[in-house]
């Protein structure tokens, strides 16, 4: 008899309005498993700032690594709750120390305009926002190298060093630029400062210009941040693939989403691509939602379930599940479109407030489960 299609997830909600979206992503994807004929496993740790580190004094146990070699793939809320725990704290106990870790070095994060989700910056020049932004994911400007002397003196020095390694510039260039290839558009486009920050910012360029030579029917261009940043405001439309740094990437995929309307529907993969279940030092890639815990509206159940949902999405492509991925997506963009319409003509609201409605994170949720069902 053939086995059924089995797959093991760590399910770190975390903090905030994490523990609120993770219930009904975790029930979405059960309805797509079902439907679909495989099983998905959820072992649920309860790794977030008010709940582990409260008792333990850190994020995650000794063990982590072991657990979450453990799973096929890493399922994670949001992390970030500044009331308990400082922000750097949190983050260098968890996600950051599980990116660098697992060696994840490639954050996707698409940014697409989907129908229902009202963006005033829809449709402009007869096209639509559909990008995506790669993000240097272990080093960069995120690099624990640096330090402070003088500490309460008024000669109080601090520094903090920027990294950018060989390998670490050419995988995630390499990436972008095969993922731009295999996109119609073919284009892609690299932020950097490289006029203000003169050592590592040029050599990024360098490294894209050297790559780029292999990839003669990509087309590439260079924006430094700055102008970038207003570019994606004015024509966010006109860009396909978009590779920076760690610090660059964070902040263009946030700015991209918020683009298209709302950063509550965006999705992101923290990917290692070449890991190998087998191999004993096993690294396994981590799905989350971009956006963080969201303290000013962590309890009100008005969270956004999208980026959540559509992070498992992204998860099950990972996994090999492409129609259950396919369905999912569908779902996500059937329930946006007809929610919006059912609001426009007064028959109940789906949406959630950051979507201009006033639906809750349960309601909005259910429905995505019911039409992938
Ligand atoms: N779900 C993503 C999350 O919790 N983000 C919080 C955050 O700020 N993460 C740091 C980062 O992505 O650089």
């Amino acid at each position: 008899m053939p086995q059924a299609r089995a797959y093991t997830i760590a399910v770190l909600a975390g903090d905030g309005i994490g523990v609120e979206v993770m219930p009904p992503a975790l029930r979405c994807l059960e309805a797509a498993a079902k439907r679909f004929g495989f099983q998905m496993n959820f072992r649920h740790y309860d790794w977030g700032s008010c709940t582990y580190y409260n008792k333990h004094g850190t994020m995650v146990p000794s063990d982590w690594k072991e657990l979450l070699q453990a799973c096929d793939a890493i399922y994670f809320g949001a992390v970030g709750d500044p009331a308990t725990v400082p922000d750097h704290i949190s983050l260098w106990g968890s996600i950051l120390l599980f990116r660098r870790e697992f060696d994840q070095y490639i954050n996707l994060r698409p940014c697409r305009l989907v129908p229902g989700v009202t963006s005033p910056l829809a449709n402009r020049e007869g096209r639509d926002i559909d990008f995506v932004t790669v993000r240097e994911n272990t080093e960069g400007e995120y690099s624990s190298i640096g330090g402070r002397i003088f500490s309460g003196t008024e000669r109080e020095t601090v520094i903090q060093n920027t990294v950018f390694t060989r390998v670490g510039v050419d995988r995630v260039v390499r990436y972008a630029f095969e993922l731009a290839r295999s996109r119609p558009a073919k284009r892609l486009t690299s932020a950097t400062k490289s006029n203000g920050i003169s050592i590592t910012m040029p050599y990024w360029d360098e490294r894209v210009e050297t790559i780029g030579k292999e990839y003669p029917d990509v087309k590439v261009d260079k924006y430094h941040i700055d102008i970038l940043c207003a570019h994606f405001v004015q024509r966010p439309h006109i860009f396909d693939v978009v590779v920076g740094s760690n610090l660059l990437g964070d902040i263009l995929s946030d700015l991209g989403p918020a683009c298209t309307g709302t950063i509550g529907i965006a999705p992101s993969a923290n990917l290692n691509p070449t890991a190998k279940r087998e191999d004993p030092n096993w690294c396994p890639s981590l799905f989350e939602p971009v956006h963080g815990s969201a303290p000013d509206i962590a309890g009100k159940g008005i969270a956004n379930p999208v980026g959540m949902i559509w992070a498992g999405q992204m998860m099950l492509e990972h996994l090999g599940e492409k129609e259950a991925a396919n369905a999912m997506m569908l779902a996500i963009e059937n329930v946006l479109k007809e929610g919006r319409e059912a609001q426009l003509r007064g028959e109940g609201d789906l949406l959630t407030p950051d979507m201009l409605g006033n639906g809750t994170t349960e309601g909005l949720g259910l429905a995505i489960e019911k039409a992938i069902e």
